[in-house]
């Protein structure tokens, strides 16, 4: 297997749709399989917080959503947990600032594709450098879904990644729904990525359908 080409990333990344047990008000299951329907591009996988679940309970649930996705065709990604992604053989992990360094996932993941959460332009050139697929900036909004979110700071990241001119997918998260999408496009960022808008809802489809005639308007 080959690395994804950023051109790939780039189209993968457009609607990102994140999840945990602890986020969703209907089943993950019922959730991510309406999303799927309504058009997301790429999935993560995301146990975290409050009443988190571990071991056994992560694992058997991180295999029904897996599963759904590969119907879908949709890329599974891994928060974090870089033995639970091999374990499962998912499509790649998605990891912050304070996790095993880049280089050392890197190095245990081969081809698959790895996403690194950045503050600052420091780190997005580090993480580049270490071999990141793409990019996570956040949070361009409030959010309430993530407790240690940083401070808000909009687009103005994305805008400096691209105004020197470095081409590395990128995608915004924090507080992202159907109608404050279009700044992080504007900005240059390739995709939006998004929890509680979807998760949060009982209605995650229509919300998913929503947010993607947004984003198409846009990109
Ligand atoms: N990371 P919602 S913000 C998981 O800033 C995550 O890096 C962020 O959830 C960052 O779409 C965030 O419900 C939470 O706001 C996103």
């Amino acid at each position: 297997m080959e690395r994804y080409t950023a051109e790939k990333i780039k189209q993968l990344l457009k609607l990102y749709f994140i999840m945990g047990r602890n986020n969703s008000k209907l089943s993950p299951e019922e959730v991510l399989s309406e999303a799927l329907k309504g058009g997301i591009t790429i999935f993560q996988y995301r146990e975290k917080g409050e009443n988190a679940l571990n071991g056994k309970e992560k694992r058997e649930l991180g295999k029904r959503l897996q599963q759904l996705c590969k119907e879908f065709n949709v890329p599974f990604i891994v928060n974090d947990d870089i033995d639970l992604a091999l374990e499962l053989d998912a499509d790649g992990v998605h990891i912050g600032q304070d996790d095993e360094s880049a280089e050392a996932v890197r190095a245990k993941i081969g081809a698959k594709i790895l996403g690194v959460s950045a503050h600052s332009l420091e780190e997005v050139e580090v993480a580049i450098r270490a071999g990141a697929d793409y990019i996570g900036i956040g949070p361009i909004y409030h959010t309430d879904t993530k407790k240690d979110a940083k401070e808000v700071r909009g687009t103005v990241l994305i805008s400096d990644v691209r105004s020197q001119g470095n081409a590395i997918p990128i995608v915004g998260i924090g507080g992202i729904t159907a109608t404050n999408a279009a700044p992080v496009f504007h900005a240059g960022g390739d995709g939006v990525a998004v929890i509680s808008e979807i998760s949060g809802s009982d209605q995650p489809f229509a919300n998913t359908q929503r947010l993607l005639d947004a984003i198409n308007t846009e990109a």
